[in-house]
């Protein structure tokens, strides 16, 4: 149903047409064109799905308010093939791009294969969207005055996290410049860049599209100042795959000494600054629902939250991400907007989804290249069942090199070298012991399955996701 204020502005419009254009010339598609949504993506780095707790407003203004997606995941967990998979679609085999850093990736390689020549960012800047970049870009974007085609704005962040000391740059808009650590949090300064739009650009008349993206949680996890000392008394989650007591059934390439005291000690401290870490950017969905809300605009923009990739705290004895376990893989995901209902739903959704999806919103049809598919038809009240949708995707890694499926009851690994991986994820949700050597016809079935994703494209791609 359309909301008294969209009724209110058909009719102005309605009214405008008839007054200004001869009978004969109006155009079928203008007033839809004229209501085309606005679109703000907040994209977190490093962020599990267990931490997200701690985000009160993310609760009441997010998921309270629109979808969680249960079962979301990345299908290569790390930051830059994650990232060049959000903005293109495609899986990072056809990407190309499958590391952080040169030969497998990075900015360089994103901008020199032509990858940023159509991104979600160009599709919708040739519609007409105004196109905002706020933070992490690829990793190895440093000392630049290069700004990535479609990107009307653009306030990228230069360098890796805080390597050198407390100043931070970030290229705006083709100039660098220079903050300081200790007189703005980097989170914050995004957070009034991205208020300061929605207050005052609005898009110049135009819809927007904005992508929020802060470097928070990541390691070191920068805490503001008005957040130090919160959670100081949360201990670590202990999962019963945390320091995972029987590792026989894990590959040589995963297998490593059980985390000692000390170690555990500096992952609860890594922990706890990262929730703290956290609260800015909660405090950043806030103050840009708020902005959107005050401006008149929220009910006419779509919000995404989500992160690049999740994060092992111990599990299997592994602290990073890139493995293909559930905590590495597993990523928050929420959608509200309008015509979103409320509600939490266990279909599977991928991040090559979100380029197609953001297109869909935005009435852009997405280049024949896209692997993913868009999850509009999810958000809504009617929606294909569970066994309708996709049943399994791809999930792969160069460093170390693997390749899997993750389908709604599995998960079946591939490792270079021969050894393989077998979770029956309702029975072992923790993943704690492969069945790789008893259930071999699972295995077998599963590997035919991946065998289909491994070098797929396009529609082959969302065939070979189905049953
Ligand atoms: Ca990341
Ligand atoms: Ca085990």
């Amino acid at each position: 149903m359309m909301s008294p204020l969209k009724l209110f502005k058909a009719f102005m419009l309605t009214m405008l047409l008839v007054v200004i254009l001869p009978a004969g010339q109006v155009e079928p598609g203008l007033a839809e064109t004229r209501e085309r949504p606005n679109i703000v993506f907040i994209l977190t780095d490093d962020l599990d799905t267990g931490s997200v707790s701690v985000m009160p407003k993310l609760e009441s203004l997010l998921i309270e308010q629109g979808t969680t997606f249960n079962n979301a995941f990345v299908t290569d967990p790390l930051c830059c093939p994650s990232r060049a998979t959000f903005l293109r679609g495609q899986y990072s085999h056809n990407t190309k791009i499958a590391g952080n850093s040169p030969p497998e990736g990075g900015h360089e390689k994103f901008q020199r294969l032509g990858l940023d020549r159509s991104t979600v960012a160009t599709w919708l800047d040739d519609a007409g969207y105004d196109t905002v970049y706020l933070g992490k870009y690829m990793n190895g974007y440093d000392d630049t005055r290069y700004v990535p085609p479609g990107w009307d704005r653009w306030f990228g962040w230069l360098g890796n996290y805080y390597g050198s000391g407390r100043e931070y740059r970030l290229n705006e808009n083709g100039h660098i410049n220079s903050y300081d650590l200790d007189r703005i949090h980097d989170t914050d300064l995004l957070r009034d860049k991205a208020v300061h739009y929605v207050k005052n650009q609005k898009g110049d008349g135009r819809p927007f599209f904005m992508y929020l993206a802060p470097n928070a949680p990541h390691t070191p996890a920068y805490v503001a100042k008005r957040h130090e000392g919160m959670f100081s008394g949360r201990s670590l989650p202990r999962p019963p795959s945390f320091n995972e007591e029987d590792i026989s059934d894990k590959p040589e390439v995963v297998k490593r000494p059980e985390l000692s005291h000390g170690e555990v000690e500096e992952l609860g401290d890594l922990y706890r600054k990262r929730l703290a870490a956290l609260q800015s950017v909660d405090g950043m969905v806030n103050d840009v629902v708020s902005a959107l809300r005050d401006t008149g605009q929220l009910d006419s923009t779509y919000i995404v939250f989500t992160s690049d990739n999740g994060f092992l705290f111990g599990e299997h004895r592994r602290v990073e991400k890139s493995l293909p376990y559930e905590e590495s893989i597993r990523v928050p995901f929420i959608v509200r907007g309008p015509g979103v209902s409320t509600q939490k739903i266990d279909h599977l959704v991928i991040n090559n989804d979100f380029a197609p999806t953001v297109a869909e919103l935005a009435g852009v049809a997405p280049p024949g290249f896209v692997d993913g598919k868009s999850f509009v038809p999810l958000l809504g009240r009617e929606k294909p069942r569970l066994g309708e949708w996709r049943t399994g995707f791809l999930v792969e890694h160069v460093t170390p090199t693997y390749q899997a499926i993750r389908t709604n009851k599995y998960t079946y690994v591939e490792w270079s070298g021969g050894a393989t991986e077998l979770y029956d994820l309702e029975a072992d949700p923790y993943q704690l012991e492969s069945r790789h050597e008893t259930a071999t016809l699972v295995a077998t079935t599963l590997s035919a399955r991946l065998e289909a994703l491994r070098g797929c494209e396009a529609a082959q791609c969302r065939a070979a996701e189905r049953d």
